[in-house]
């Protein structure tokens, strides 16, 4: 038959069962596959059973395909061929049965599935839409609610759930080729009627207008899930044929749009990101206790997630205070937990039970075999812990430090086994945030590091490999781009106008509201570090300093660039703020100007691009994707935009770079333009070029 379908014939039912690992995705080959078997199966049995090999039934088309010549079979028509075959036909599903996967289950006449399996048409997260009649079927099977529910929102929908919803009409455990045949066998014998779902009315429509309003709105800009409602009002609206049709005609625009090209590029990118070349056969060391020094919120939610993980942890503070308070914090993480049903009360007893220790003296520490410090960023301190640390732990045991800035080097350079420091700069709330930068210093053992990404993937987190300097990729990229935004402060525009730019954008939030959030004595703390060293010629504003003078340090003292009233999502903003801003504009003899929302972003973009092409130019982050992930997962940069490098490539790198040549003419100093920023547009290459291996 062909390579990835195989053919058998059990009684009456032929099995084209898929074998193309890891997800068994519907590249040309199986699509070709598929059809052949279908006429094969045509001349000779009465059913077909449709069935995949592996983890899973399959995860949807091949997403590597995309973008390139499309070859016949085209999975739309192979849907419809195996839709309209003279046989009845049977798909028995497990694992996944995503995107193009379950629109071909959706083509077949009835679908069985194991308890475990999963449904969804995750599209949207692509930045497209099931394209393979996806937002036709469905809605004929669910009723136009539910489809817009799933088809918006991508989510996995699990087996009970599938069979109540009517994608269904049978769970059984088992073989999933066993329960398969054995069911179309029966539906054979009972002479059940094959049931095209093309023949089936449309749904009865819902307010299509108002779902897609609201759809759009939480998107933040992203188009694909309200371009996905205006298909599912045509399985409402129009004959089966013409439906089609016009998901074809959505699906295409949609394939047109950077989003998409953003999306995919995150979707690969996750996964890439915490594969290192290096790493390759380099065995972790095991892990099963963890010990964490700090029971502040950044220790406490590491201690959190490495609970919800499997380790037993063992958290030192310096007093039974401390320690109780940090105990506190924890089991409210928990408790949040056990609230959304994401543990159980016993799961919740014994995470804050047996599996956590609270302790005042560091010999608690010596079997732990990671210990991650948390505590207050001064590196008098770091270096008196990793000391303490070094005298009580155990040979092999891996020493971690949480900073975010701090010079990882220096730190391990304090202890007799730099070898075995990392840092793992986890992000605020440690439990919630997925991003961790995995630091690597000078002498770091290969085996740490692969320790470092082997707890990242336990947590589930996306951990990326960041070099030493200050701030690392996040903070480092981060203190440009802020700057920019006080330098058009000091010039002209409003905090508040430069947050509602980046909403606009796509941000989760502004940065100025970030900076609130984050607490304003963070921000504070670090000019003050850096002022004895800082260069006269950087704009640096006074008004942020006065704020902090005045004890506004943003949410945790109700007040800061935004007032917060207790009890109300968001801040209005402070008429202060103003006030210092202008006052700090008249000192320095400043005229301001008018800044467009457009010219906010540019600038704001450029800054950040700039910045990171020097992160990437000097090897602190790996590859182009390793600043994307970053920023998505720790700085709320909009997915759909694919991070700041891939924007960039989609922006065009030659009109970037003309933008910062443009504003050195103003700012020399802050605005030189990235060597490898110049170097890629010189030599007519993109960010990408590097993803893909291609050397600098
Ligand atoms: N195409 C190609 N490769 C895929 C793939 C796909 N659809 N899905 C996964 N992979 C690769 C992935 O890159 C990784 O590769 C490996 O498989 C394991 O994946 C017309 C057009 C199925 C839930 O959006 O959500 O159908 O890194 O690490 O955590 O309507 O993969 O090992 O080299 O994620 O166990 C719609 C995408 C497509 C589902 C498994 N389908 N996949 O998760 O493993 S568009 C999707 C997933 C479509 C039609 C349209 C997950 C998974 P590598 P993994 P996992």
């Amino acid at each position: 038959m062909s390579e990835v379908i195989s053919y058998e014939v059990h009684g009456d039912v032929a099995v084209l069962r898929i074998t193309n690992p890891p997800v068994n995705a519907l590249s040309h080959a199986v699509r070709q596959g598929l059809s052949d078997a279908m006429g094969r199966a045509e001349s000779e049995a009465k059913a077909v059973l449709i069935v995949g090999d592996g983890r899973t039934f399959i995860a949807g088309a091949d997403i590597t395909e995309f973008g390139k010549p499309p070859k016949d079979p085209w999975l739309p028509d192979l849907c419809n061929r195996i839709e309209a075959s003279p046989l009845l036909v049977v798909a028995s599903l497990h694992g996944a049965a995503l995107g193009g996967g379950l629109e071909v289950a959706l083509s077949a006449h009835y679908r069985t599935a194991v308890p475990t399996a999963r449904v969804g048409l995750p599209e949207v997260h692509l930045g497209i839409l099931p394209g393979a009649g996806g937002t036709q079927r469905l809605p004929r099977l669910t009723g136009a609610g539910a489809a817009l529910d799933m088809i918006t929102s991508g989510r996995h929908v699990g087996a009970a759930e599938a069979l109540k919803l009517g994608i269904l009409d049978h769970v059984e455990d088992g073989d999933p080729q066993s329960v398969g045949v054995a069911y179309a066998q029966t539906l054979v014998d009972q002479g059940a009627p094959r049931r095209p779902i093309c023949d089936m009315p449309g749904p009865e429509p819902v307010d299509f207008d108002a779902v897609h309003a609201d759809v759009l709105k939480k998107g933040r800009g992203q188009l694909s899930p309200a371009t996905a409602v205006r298909a599912v009002q045509a399985a409402s609206e129009l004959p089966f044929l013409d439906g089609l049709r016009r998901e074809r005609d959505l699906f295409n625009e949609l394939m047109a749009t950077d989003q998409r090209h953003g999306l995919i590029h995150a979707f690969f990118a996750e996964r890439a990101v915490s594969k290192l070349p290096e790493l390759k056969g380099v065995e972790p060391r095991p892990v099963a206790a963890m010990g964490v020094i700090g029971g502040g919120t950044m220790g406490a939610g590491i201690a959190t997630a490495a609970l919800l993980s499997g380790l037993t942890v063992t958290l030192l503070e310096m007093s039974e205070d401390a320690a109780k308070a940090a105990r506190g914090r924890i089991e409210g993480n928990l408790s949040g937990a056990l609230a959304r049903g994401k543990l159980s009360q016993d799961q919740y007893d014994m995470l804050t039970g047996q599996a956590l220790t609270l302790a005042t003296d560091y010999t608690a520490l010596k079997d732990a075999d990671l210990v991650v410090e948390a505590v207050f960023e001064e590196m008098s301190v770091k270096k008196d812990v990793f000391g303490k640390l070094d005298g009580v732990c155990k040979p092999g045991a891996v020493l971690a430090t949480n900073t975010s800035y701090l010079d990882v080097n220096e730190i391990a350079a304090s202890t007799s086994r730099p070898q075995d420091v990392i840092g793992l700069h986890f992000f605020s709330p440690a439990h919630v945030m997925k991003l961790l930068e995995v630091v690597v210093a000078d002498k770091t053992a290969p085996d740490v590091v692969a320790t470092g990404f082997a707890l990242g993937k336990a947590m589930r987190k996306i951990a990326v490999r960041a070099g030493v300097c200050d701030g690392f990729i996040g903070n480092r990229i981060l203190s440009a781009y802020r700057a920019c935004a006080d330098h058009m402060i000091l010039d002209g525009a409003s905090p508040y106008q430069i947050d509602a730019a980046l909403l606009e954008f796509g941000f989760a939030m502004g940065p100025f509201a970030v900076a609130d959030l984050a607490g304003l004595d963070i921000g504070w703390a670090g000019r003050k570090r850096l002022a004895p060293t800082r260069d006269p010629r950087e704009r640096v504003p006074d008004y942020p300093d006065r704020l902090c003078e005045a004890g506004h340090f943003g949410q945790k003292t109700g007040k800061g660039y935004y007032i917060y009233e207790a009890g109300k999502r968001g801040g209005v903003p402070n008429p202060e703020v103003m006030d210092l801003i202008t006052a700090e504009r008249a000192a320095k003899g400043i005229t301001p100007r008018e800044f467009s929302d457009q010219e906010i972003v540019r600038r704001y973009m450029a800054a950040m691009v700039n910045e990171a092409a020097r992160v990437v130019g000097e090897g602190i982050a790996r590859r182009p994707l390793d600043v994307d992930m970053t920023l998505i997962f720790g700085y709320g940069f909009p997915r759909y935009r694919g991070g700041p490098l891939k924007w960039a490539d989609l922006t065009g790198l030659p009109e970037l770079l003309k933008d910062i040549e443009t504003y050195a003419s103003t700012d020399a100093y802050f605005w030189q333009p990235a060597p490898l920023l110049q170097e890629l547009v010189r030599d007519g290459r993109s960010f990408d070029d590097l993803n893909k291996g291609q050397p600098l």
